[in-house]
């Protein structure tokens, strides 16, 4: 099978070489011309454990090839980012210019399956689009399973940091627009995935995967907002949910920072965009967790002051921000609430303002433009405020036992005011 995969990132690129390692023969496709040149040398452009190697292999093989332009094939996937646009509406048209990159190469028999995070109705959009730029095909319809190219919805559900392991074994959705365009993607993904493949219609799918991510950004959000609720009446959160959580029937998350990365903090506004007027739990849920990272702010500002009103000059405080990832142990930095903390504290204290983060080598420009500084983490603790901000293993392992009273400790991560959770 000839497999075309639109999209190159965090899920196109580990996608496609799973396809090439179990028997596909594949055309990755991407508009970066960067990362279209480092996979056809064999490497990578973002970091997934286990992925390095199996790219190399693949594009050793022959079987995994780069391009930044489509060819025919027998199934094309569609993998591209679907960022917001206006009030947090989804900007499909990454989806349109990959499929009239590939629409004219189509021929009859051919699946296209759209992976990208999606609002409902997003699929049927998309079909909209190809059935306009090839009038000579029948696309497949709701009614129908008779039809020249089939079209399905199928989201994927791995976790950054376990992409590789959860691609293989992870149940999958399937959403057809008609049956048989589901039958055909089940097909398609049985060549490498082992969890069960769960067929449904498009809608039902683009709905699901939005579904999980509202669902674990509301328990989130119940955590962030127990722990605004615990620091004003001078309760240890952490211990709190510990406790809360041997409850036989009570699994409470994690407060933190805020919620970050390119899903979580994005997909459930796809839902709100819909349905305003009925998300309002998922709307709220937004709101706290968006919120979280200002009172992160407000409690160094705390901090500074108090440390002023004991004398010190506030030109002199020195503050320090451990992590800028948007989760532990790994590099991305997409919508992490840490990176916007230290930005705004950078632009509040000027050259005041320091950060470590272990999964990174330089800074982003704007922070370096601002005047944070990249330090290790023994000239982070020198600091007069210390903001931990992200659960990365180095910081774990490196819990002072006890911090100089001149010192103050802003821990959003518990970690090391209270290392049991862990
Ligand atoms: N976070 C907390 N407290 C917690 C757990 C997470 O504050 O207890 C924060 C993290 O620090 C991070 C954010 O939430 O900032 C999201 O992290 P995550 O690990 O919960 O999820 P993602 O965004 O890496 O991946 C999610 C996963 N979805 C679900 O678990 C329902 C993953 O399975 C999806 O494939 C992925 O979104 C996606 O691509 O949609």
């Amino acid at each position: 099978m000839k497999i075309s995969v639109f999209g190159l990132g965090y899920i196109g690129l580990p996608t496609a070489t799973m396809f090439a390692a179990h028997g596909a023969e594949v055309l990755g496709v991407d508009v970066n011309e960067y990362a279209v040149s480092t996979i056809n040398q064999g490497k990578i452009h973002i970091i997934e454990p286990d992925l390095a190697d199996l790219v190399k292999s693949v594009v050793a093989k022959g079987s995994l090839r780069a391009s930044m332009e489509a060819e025919k094939a027998d199934a094309f996937l569609i993998a591209v980012p679907t960022p917001f646009m206006g009030e947090h509406e989804a900007d499909l048209s990454y989806i349109k210019a990959a499929v009239l990159a590939f629409a004219p190469v189509l021929e009859k028999g051919n699946i296209v399956i759209l992976e990208s995070t999606s609002p409902v109705g997003a699929t049927e959009t998309m079909l909209g689009w190809l059935t306009e730029k090839r009038p000579d095909l029948i696309f497949a319809s709701e009614n129908s399973d008779e039809c020249d190219i089939y079209v399905a919805y199928c989201p994927e559900r791995v976790l950054p940091g376990q992409v590789m392991h959860e691609l293989i074994e992870n149940d999958r959705i399937i959403g057809g627009i008609n049956k048989k365009s589901a039958e055909m993607a089940r097909d398609v993904y049985r060549i490498f995935v082992k969890g069960e493949l769960l067929v449904t219609n498009a809608r039902t799918a683009e709905m699901s995967k939005l579904t999980e991510n509202a669902f674990r950004d509301v328990n989130i959000a119940f955590a962030n907002e127990l722990s605004l609720i615990c620091d004003r009446l001078n309760i240890n959160v952490w211990e709190l949910i510990k406790l809360a959580n041997h409850h036989p029937r009570v699994n409470i998350l994690q407060p933190g920072p805020g919620v970050g990365g390119h899903c979580i903090a994005v997909d459930p506004w796809f839902i709100v965009s819909k349905t305003p007027d009925l998300a309002k739990l998922v709307n709220t849920a937004r709101l706290i967790n968006d919120g979280k990272p200002e009172w992160v702010k407000s409690r160094v500002r705390g901090a500074v002051l108090s440390l002023v009103k004991n004398g010190r000059d506030v030109k002199d405080i020195r503050i320090a921000c451990l992590g800028l990832t948007f989760k532990p142990d790994i590099d991305d930095l997409r919508e992490s609430p840490s990176l916007h903390i230290t930005r705004d504290l950078a632009d509040e204290f000027s050259g005041q303002v320091m950060s470590v983060e272990p999964n990174v080598t330089a800074l982003p420009h704007d922070l370096e433009g601002i005047g944070v500084r990249l330090v290790d983490l023994k000239e982070a603790m020198t600091a007069d405020v210390i903001v931990l901000l992200v659960r990365h293993k180095e910081f774990r392992a490196a819990r002072p036992d006890i911090l100089p009273s001149s010192q103050i400790l802003i821990d959003t991560t518990g970690i090391w005011t209270h290392p049991q959770q862990c």
